[in-house]
Parts: structure tokens; sequence; C-alpha cells
């Protein structure tokens, strides 16, 4: 069967190979689930590998907003959360205008502080107001969901609307159960995916550059078949199709 992911996704998969960003090992994510597979978006910190995935996130950004043209879909402020959203908030809204410069031209970027600057210009916000503005999240990956929250109650402090949010991967897992949380494993029930529960939650869309599935159909063209099994095994035991 021909692959059905882009050629630009099978790259930038094989990027993130090369440059370890995606290995696979014994991981035990945020959630207390052990993962054969982690994605670390710290490491895009090569001149080629920020240009790569700030391109993707442009990208995808820019093809979402011409699809949804009719309800004139778009935003005022790329939010990125400390730390590890501040460098992708910046470089993604570079790339968006060299994408595009009449719609994406005037785009800001913000981020938060973690610790409130009680001097000079003071405050927890640096870069654009969110004040009555559109804003959209940048961040990494989303497993449980929980990482984004904080994003979320930022934005609603300073005045901000949400309309979207943009993550590098979806890792495209189930809620974990009450006994997960209280670390006793996973109890079997039937539960809906994380990233629906965001999108239940706030009504607005939630993109991913890349999901779990486009990695193991990447992979699988790569015949990278071992890491694809154990991603299938982990998959059938956490995943959803959302
Ligand atoms: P949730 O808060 O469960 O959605 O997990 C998201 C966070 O987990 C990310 O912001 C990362 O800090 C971390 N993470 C990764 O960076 N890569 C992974 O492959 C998996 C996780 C994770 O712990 O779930």
């Amino acid at each position: 069967a021909p692959p059905s992911i882009p050629p630009w996704k099978s790259d930038l998969i094989s990027l993130c190979l090369a440059s370890n960003i995606l290995t696979f090992g014994t991981f035990t994510l945020k959630s207390g689930r052990q993962s054969p597979y982690f994605f670390n978006c710290g490491l895009f910190s090569r001149a080629r590998l920020i240009r790569a995935i700030s391109s993707a996130y442009a990208q995808t950004l820019d093809t979402y907003a011409k699809e949804h043209e009719e309800e004139k879909w778009g935003f005022d402020v790329l939010f990125g959360p400390a730390y590890k959203g501040i460098p992708l908030a910046a470089t993604t809204v570079e790339k968006l205008a060299g994408i595009d410069e009449t719609r994406w031209g005037e785009v800001g970027y913000a981020f938060n502080r973690k610790e409130v600057k009680d001097h000079g210009e003071g405050g927890l916000m640096v870069g654009e107001s969110l004040k009555g503005k559109r804003v959209v999240v940048i961040d990494d990956v989303m497993t449980a969901g929980t990482a984004i929250q904080e994003a979320l109650s930022i934005i609603q402090a300073q005045g901000g609307t949400l309309v979207g949010i943009i993550i590098a991967v979806n890792r495209q897992e189930k809620m974990p159960s009450a006994s997960e949380k209280e670390g006793k494993g996973d109890d079997g029930t039937v539960r809906g995916s994380a990233i629906g529960a965001v999108r239940k939650q706030t009504g607005v869309p939630v993109l991913a550059v890349l999901t779990l599935g486009d990695i193991i159909e990447g992979m699988r063209g790569m015949g990278r078949d071992q890491e694809v099994k154990l991603m299938e095994g982990y998959y059938e035991k956490y995943g959803t199709e959302d």
C-alpha cells in the first residue's frame, strides 16, 4: 500500500530519529504510563532542527486557516508557555510571516514568566498582550492533556480568547483512569481520548503536526519494524483513534 502520510512528514520523522528527538526505550510519562517511545521537543535546539519544526507548525496553522476561511478562523497571538513553548512561539510566527506576510505579518507572540518579575517592566507576561486578542497556544506533546491546563488558565486570566491549540505530537492516548492516577494501573474502563476531552472542554481545534499514527506509518515506510511493533503494542493498550 502507498504510504498515507506526505513526504514532509516522513522527512520530519527521519530528522527526529536522527537527532534523538524521537527515542525508544522505557520511559515513565507524566501520566505514570510506561512508554516504549518518547518525543523530546527540547532537543530541537540546532538551527536546522528548529527550522524544521517551526516550519511544520507554521505550515499546519496556515493550512488550517486556509481550510477554514469561511469561518474566518485566524488568531492574533501565538502563546508559548514557559519554558519549552518560548522558542517554538517565536520561531513559528517568524515562519508564518515567511509563508504569507499579508495574512500573518501582524501576528504576535507571547510567553509567561515562571517567576513574576517585581521590578522593571514587571509582570507575568512577555511579548504581545493577550487582552481582547484571539490566542492560539503552541505546545510540544499532548498525552493526558494536563500540561495544557496551566496555559489555558493564563490566557483566561490575561483576558485573551482561546481559538486553537497546536502541538508537535498527539500521542493519541486515552484519558488516564482513576486507578491509573492513584498509581494502580489501568482498570480497563472505556474512556475517551485526552485530546477529545480538551476539545470538548475548550470548544477549539487541537491541531497536531504529527500523530502517533503518522509516526507508525512513517517508520513502517522506513522498515523500522521492531520499533513499529513496540508503538503498536502501546497503542493497543492506551491508544485511541483521536
Ligand atoms: P500531558 O500533560 O499528560 O498531556 O503530557 C504532556 C507533557 O509530557 C509534555 O509537555 C512533556 O513535558 C511530556 N512528554 C514529552 O515531552 N514527550 C512524550 O513523548 C511524552 C511526554 C509525557 O510525559 O507524556
